[in-house]
């Protein structure tokens, strides 16, 4: 009898622990760069020629972006899982080189790049595999 116990009260523990483990995982870091968001509103009302782009869905909405030089791109993390932007193919998704990498963004996270240099710029999402599910894009940036 007093076998049993022990053993419910180690499984309940147990439980606890990968509990505690998946609360860790999902929404754990969050509030990283928070400060981000008192800049959002002030940016949008004086320049109206910000890009915004939406990562949801292990997409990038919208995925053909087009910008004049100069003009400056907003990524927002709209999703429930960790993303970033690099500048790869999914062939260079890991290796690189990257033209430019922005940081590791949890849910509610932005980050913003101007795009200085006409081109045709790949991006990828090279976290977790994202790009093997099409987290991939394109940005032009004409004259
Ligand atoms: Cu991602």
């Amino acid at each position: 009898m007093p076998q049993l116990t022990r053993r419910r009260t180690l499984f309940a523990v147990g439980l606890v622990v990968l509990a505690m483990l998946l609360a860790a995982c999902g929404g754990g870091g969050g509030s990283s760069t928070s400060s981000s968001s008192s800049s959002t509103s002030t940016a949008s009302s004086t320049s109206a020629g910000v890009v915004e782009v939406s990562m949801k869905d292990f997409k990038f909405t919208p995925s053909d972006i087009r910008v004049k030089v100069g003009q400056k791109v907003r990524f927002v993390n709209n999703d429930s899982v960790r993303h970033n932007v690099v500048q790869a193919t999914v062939d260079t998704a890991l290796t690189g080189p990257y033209g430019f990498e922005g940081p590791v963004q949890m849910p509610g996270d932005t980050w913003e790049y101007t795009f200085n240099t006409p081109g045709t710029y790949p991006i990828v999402c090279n976290l977790d595999g994202h790009y093997l599910l099409g987290m991939t894009g394109t940005i032009t940036v004409e004259q």
